[in-house]
């Protein structure tokens, strides 16, 4: 009789190539090894370590699908999910460092970028010597970014931006800014900013409860002057940042259930561990149907994980299948997370027993690049054919 395995039932591991599983026990290995022991000081004291740009670089783990001559690991799709799922484990915050500068800024200068503003900015950003962000969302635009206010007027030589960008990691220790404005035709284009540029700045946002290891801000640009060679020439509307969000939110899936299998983990390993009314807490029938019900949707959640990953490596994965993953995974990932502090009683209110703040960051992370209604009606839309949004 073939033995259940309580932490990879459906062998998940035997259906990855070996380079696959190479690069996800290279991941490992630094997460465990190198993240895992600084993020309760920095969670706690909302310390960014930007030091970790460079760490990840040198493992190839920024922009990891961008092909070697412009400094990636030209690396495969589930390859990225698996390292998303490696750093999530630790921290929803370590993650979004890492996406935002591989998927929001990397994708974007790769695929619009001309070829002098690839060369000039992608190898930098791969060996993560310069730190990058992603400005989409504003004060009063977030789910509906296609009425942003920001505006890009044509000068002599290049544009002039005008707007404010909110929310935006990695932004105050930014060195190249990504952002979205529209210019003089209503046009929705994008632009690459550099840090120190007259008439910008990125101060910081505080008294954030989640994902407190990862610096956010806003973009404050007051007539900064962008040259023409630094707007991607051909890319208009929205279909420029939602090719870099197809990505991102891709990362995102596997990487919500890398918390989740974390807090599964530490819950299984809690509840047989301490004893109440003299017998292990998992002997009970109410504890093993919490962990059987995590086990299950991490399980399933991982196979469709992994299925879409082969799609996009093949080119035939319709965006909707990433909404469907995205939603899928946050909403599940944070309903596990919220089990397992409860599973832990008082001790799952403690930052040392790691779940309460995979909580918070996974409420986050349900909530942006797409909040898990706003994915339900991408979702819907395709369904029936009706867009719901408005
Ligand atoms: P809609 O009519 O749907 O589309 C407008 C144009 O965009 C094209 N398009 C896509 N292209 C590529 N990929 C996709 N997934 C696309 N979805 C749409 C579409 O074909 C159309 O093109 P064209 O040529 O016809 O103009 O636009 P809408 O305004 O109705 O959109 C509605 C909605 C809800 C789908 C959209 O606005 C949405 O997704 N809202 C959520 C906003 C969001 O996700 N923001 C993320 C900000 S970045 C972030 O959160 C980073 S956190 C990262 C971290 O820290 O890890
Ligand atoms: P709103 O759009 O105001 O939504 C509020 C609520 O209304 C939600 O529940 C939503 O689901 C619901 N809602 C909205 N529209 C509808 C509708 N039509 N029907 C039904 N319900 C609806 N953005 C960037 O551009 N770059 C970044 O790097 C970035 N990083 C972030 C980091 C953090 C820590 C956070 C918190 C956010 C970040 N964001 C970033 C912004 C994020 O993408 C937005 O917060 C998200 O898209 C939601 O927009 P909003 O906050 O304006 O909420």
């Amino acid at each position: 009789k073939t033995t259940f395995q309580w932490n990879d039932p459906l062998l998940l591991d035997q259906q990855l190539t070996g380079d696959e599983r190479a690069v996800r026990d290279a991941a490992r290995e630094y997460c465990q090894g190198s993240l895992a022991p600084r993020v309760l000081e920095s969670f706690r004291h909302a310390h960014t370590d930007s030091g970790i740009f460079r760490e990840m670089g040198e493992l190839g783990l920024l922009g990891s699908s961008i092909p070697e001559q412009y400094g990636g690991a030209g690396l495969n799709y589930v390859c990225y999910g698996l390292a998303a799922r490696e750093v999530e484990r630790v921290d929803s915050g370590y993650r979004s460092m890492m996406s935002v500068q591989s998927s929001l800024v990397m994708v974007p200068i790769y695929e619009f970028g001309s070829e002098a503003t690839r060369q000039k900015y992608l190898p930098k950003l791969a060996r993560g010597e310069w730190i990058g962000c992603f400005g989409l969302t504003e004060p009063d635009h977030g789910s509906d970014p296609g009425s942003m206010v920001t505006r890009a007027r044509k000068v002599a030589g290049g544009y002039s931006l005008t707007g404010a960008k909110m929310w935006i990691t990695n932004s105050p220790i930014a060195d190249v800014f990504v952002v979205w404005a529209k210019d003089d035709e209503g046009a929705i284009r994008g632009f690459v900013l550099e840090k120190g540029w007259k008439g910008l700045s990125a101060p910081e946002i505080h008294g954030k409860f989640g994902l407190r290891a990862s610096i956010t801000g806003e973009i404050v640009m007051d007539e900064v002057f962008c040259p023409e060679e630094n707007a991607f020439p051909d890319v208009r509307g929205l279909r420029g940042p939602f090719t870099c969000l197809n990505s991102a939110r891709y990362g995102i899936a596997w990487g919500a259930l890398g918390a989740a299998e974390d807090c599964y983990f530490r819950a299984r390993q809690y509840t047989m561990d301490r004893k109440q009314f003299g017998r292990p807490l998992a002997a009970n029938q109410l504890v093993q149907k919490k962990l059987a019900d995590m086990l299950t949707e991490i399980t399933m959640g991982l196979q469709g994980c992994l299925r879409l990953g082969h799609m996009k490596d093949e080119g035939n994965a319709a965006v909707e299948l990433t909404s469907i993953m995205k939603r899928n995974s946050c909403g599940k990932a944070l309903d596990i997370a919220r089990m397992a502090r409860d599973m832990m009683g008082g001790n799952g209110i403690s930052d040392e027993f790691g779940v309460i703040r995979h909580m918070v960051n996974l409420e986050v992370v349900n909530t942006y690049e797409g909040t898990h209604d706003v994915h339900a009606l991408i979702i819907g839309r395709a369904i029936t054919g009706i867009a719901a949004f408005s």
